[in-house]
């Protein structure tokens, strides 16, 4: 290791060139990945870090803060109407913190919330024993259908019946099939319970109006907006107008402390590049693209979960497949520059830590203008690669 100084600062800068370099080298199949715009990465870098802001617009507790409060009003209407919601609150830092605000709004220790478990596609934050929300709330889960693959909405009301949850969560991290918000809210207001949606995954895909919107059904959406949104690493709280005290209190102060101004004005040019005719296009390109290995997996004789995709991945049984874990396959894939992430598949019965599956995902190669033929032909390439003997 260098001694800090200048030796060490160019090192910094160098490590940095060779990530940017790896970005445009390495073909990134890791759905929760993007390539945010040259203007998005300008907004991150900008002066606005520098300057705290507790509070929201026009009620700051410091001086200083005309501007801040200007680009904090455009991001939190430009998002409002993306997703129709009635209020927006810009500040939480990650999609994690996001869903921890929510659940400190609305839930005492111990309350309960039904959700979709991780390792059938839900995420740490939805009830996991290892994060803070398995922690500090009771989750039940409800289960994705075993022969389907897909959510089991019939067994999610019995379980809201039964279990009277404060809370039903849906959207999830690793599931390929659209959601039926509709149904949900149904399921969640028969039992007095909140209908929260965390759409981190498919927010891009909702922003350009090619999967529904969870509003109005539902009453809180939380996102995330570096994924298929394409925007800078943070995340969005939306709900119904008479929510948007108590998220805004435990926001802050409730959880955070100074918002990261410098990462609302990137929200807001990812927000209005969202609202364009190129990010409606690019959308619709990048579902296509998962089209493409869908189909092309079916033609090798594959096994997708859920039979398939309505999003951005797939979820490839490489177990069932190819006779490999998820493990095996992530690192026959990368000594080939395909970095790709391993996952587990609904009822898996290997560990999380070797899985039996492969999310492939296409925003981050369709961002770097990658299309059809380009995954068809790499499609071809990984069943070579995943199918080889030894
Ligand atoms: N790490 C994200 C993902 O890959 O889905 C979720 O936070």
């Amino acid at each position: 290791m260098l001694s800090p100084g200048k030796p060490l600062r160019d090192e910094i800068f160098a490590v940095i060139s060779r990530e940017e370099k790896r970005q445009t080298e390495e073909i990134n199949l890791i759905a929760s990945e993007n390539y945010s715009s040259d203007d998005v990465r300008r907004a991150t870098g900008s002066v606005l870090a520098h300057k705290y802001a507790e509070g929201y617009p026009a009620k700051r507790w410091y001086g200083g803060c005309r501007h801040v409060d200007e680009v904090e009003e455009i991001a939190r209407d430009l998002v409002k109407r993306l997703f129709g919601a009635e209020h927006a609150n810009v500040q939480p830092h990650c999609g994690a913190s996001a869903n921890l605000i929510v659940y400190s709004a609305f839930l005492k220790p111990g309350d309960k919330v039904l959700s979709l478990v991780l390792s059938q596609g839900g995420h740490l934050s939805h009830g996991s024993p290892a994060n803070l929300s398995g922690k500090e709330y009771q989750f039940v889960h409800y289960p994705l259908e075993r022969r389907s693959e897909r959510v089991d909405y019939a067994e999610m009301e019995r379980l809201a019946a039964e279990h009277q949850p404060k809370i039903v969560l849906a959207g999830y991290s690793a599931y390929p099939r659209e959601v039926d918000w509709k149904r949900v809210a149904e399921i969640a207001h028969a039992n007095n319970a909140l209908a929260m949606a965390d759409v981190a995954h498919t927010a891009g895909i909702i922003a350009a109006g090619h999967h529904q919107t969870p509003f109005p059904h539902m009453d809180i959406v939380t996102t995330t907006t570096h994924k298929s949104l394409r925007g800078p690493r943070g995340a969005v709280i939306m709900c119904r107008e008479k929510f948007a005290k108590e998220i805004d209190h435990c926001t802050f102060p409730g959880f955070q402390g100074g918002p990261f101004m410098h990462e609302i004005a990137a929200k807001a040019v990812c927000f209005n590049e969202a609202h364009g005719a190129e990010f409606k296009a690019y959308q619709g390109r990048v579902l296509r693209n998962a089209k493409t290995l869908e189909e092309k997996w079916k033609g090798f004789g594959g096994r997708l979960c859920s039979g398939g995709t309505d999003c951005h991945f797939i979820l490839l049984d490489v177990k069932s497949t190819y006779g490999i874990t998820g493990q095996e396959g992530v690192d026959r894939l990368a000594k080939q520059n395909i970095a790709v992430n391993k996952n587990a598949i609904p009822y898996d019965t290997e560990s999380i830590f070797k899985t039996s599956g492969l999310r492939i995902g296409t925003p981050f190669m369709t961002s770097r203008g990658w299309d059809e033929t380009r995954f068809a032909e790499l499609a071809d390439r990984m069943h070579g690669i995943l199918g080889a003997k030894g």
